[in-house]
């Protein structure tokens, strides 16, 4: 085995039934929330792969409610698989229990751990190499949301307390201002002058799901291209990663926050505002995808609200940078000084590109349905 693995590593993973000797445990992708590596193992017929999680329990407080989510939708989604003739080792995730059996193993600290099957020959991206890509993680997410229509959504758990409320996510960022415990409110004047003055948008959205003119489904919540894996050989969307949000939400949302990260011609935490537009070609193919994905499945008055949702989501993720930037950054993983307050530039600046093609947006969708 590896020296340089840690012995409290070596502890976990030992709770855990894998077979075979471990020869690397390597820090692995590029989530913002959960510490997550990737395994290797020496089993009888070559190299095991795992993804091996230690669940963020300052983001999702009840983890055990969390994997009860993720058994039911995997295992739902893996009758699905088969009833359609798939794979389903490779078009879900599949969780490997721990050696009692349970979806997760408490360590002495009272960390959650949980582990994955590796889905091998296939990627994540963080950003979109071409249209091709893009277009299939918009009908793998329309799928998804497919598959999960009629999946009895009062046994989900919220894993996270109102995730996409952005009333409630504008209320939490006054109370940030407010508080300013590090002091940095006066050097962001500019950022929470944004903010003041869309107050009215972040009722949009929850104003018309409370008044039943959306309908609550069962929604992914995170729908970034990152959480997709696309297959290196045939370049298809194979699988939806991060389920834990999984739970009852708005199909706008789902498509809004692909919107956000994927038609972006920047990346996320650029510094130069200059190169952050958005890519309207991109998001006509996500348009595209995502409408044949839903299959029929959306109502006339959620098609009409696609582009209200990337502007929605967009606001939303980047006052929950600035939130965090103002309280410390204790949510989102930084890796440098200021990388939240990057992030949220780069958010409001996709916002006005949004507000300024807001015709544009609409029109494409009306193309399409
Ligand atoms: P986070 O919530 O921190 O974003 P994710 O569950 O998305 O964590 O995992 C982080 C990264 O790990 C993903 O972007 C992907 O690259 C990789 N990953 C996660 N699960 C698997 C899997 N089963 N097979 C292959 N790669 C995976
Ligand atoms: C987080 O877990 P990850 O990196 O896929 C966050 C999303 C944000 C996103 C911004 C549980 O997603 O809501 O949109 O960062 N996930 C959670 O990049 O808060
Ligand atoms: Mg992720």
């Amino acid at each position: 085995m590896d020296a340089k693995i840690h012995a409290e590593m070596r502890k976990t993973i030992a709770q855990f039934a894998f077979s075979g000797e471990l020869q690397e445990c390597i820090p692995f992708g590029s989530g913002h929330i959960n510490d997550t590596y990737r395994l290797t193992f020496q089993e009888e017929n070559g190299p095991g792969r795992y993804i091996l999680q230690k669940m963020n329990k300052e983001v999702f407080r009840k983890p055990a409610e969390l994997m009860e989510n993720i058994c039911g939708v995997t295992t739902w989604l893996r009758r699905k698989i088969r009833e359609d003739g798939g794979d389903e080792k490779r078009e879900t995730l599949n969780v490997v229990p721990a050696v009692d059996g349970r979806p997760y193993y408490i360590d002495s600290d009272g960390e959650y751990w949980r582990v994955f099957y590796f889905i091998t020959d296939a990627v994540s991206y963080d950003h979109v190499r071409d249209d091709r890509d893009f277009y299939e993680s918009a009908v793998a997410f329309g799928h998804f949301q497919r598959l999960l229509a009629d999946y009895p959504a009062e046994t989900l758990h919220e894993t996270i307390e109102k995730f996409h409320d952005t009333v409630d996510r504008l209320a939490k960022f006054d109370a940030a201002v407010r508080a300013d415990v590090c002091g940095r409110a006066a050097s962001v004047a500019e950022e929470i002058r944004f903010v003041q003055e869309r107050r009215d948008l972040a009722h949009v959205l929850c104003d018309m799901q409370a008044a039943g003119e959306l309908p609550l489904r069962v929604t992914h919540n995170d729908t970034k291209l990152n959480n997709i894996l696309i297959d290196n050989r045939s370049g298809r969307a194979i699988c939806v990663i991060d389920l834990d949000t999984v739970m009852p939400g708005l199909s706008v949302n789902d498509f809004g926050d692909s919107i956000r990260f994927g038609a972006s011609t920047a990346e996320e935490d650029e510094r130069d505002l200059t190169k952050v537009k958005l890519d309207l070609h991109l998001y006509e193919v996500y348009v595209k995808g995502f409408i044949e994905g839903c299959a029929g499945a959306l109502t006339d008055r959620e098609l009409e609200m696609l582009p209200m949702g990337a502007v929605l989501m967009t606001f939303e993720c980047g006052m929950r940078f600035l939130t965090d930037h103002l309280e410390g950054d204790h949510y989102f993983k930084i890796h440098r000084e200021g990388h939240n307050l990057d992030r949220a530039r780069t958010q409001f600046r996709l916002v006005r590109e949004m507000e300024q093609n807001m015709p544009q947006m609409r029109a494409i969708v009306e193309n399409y349905r």
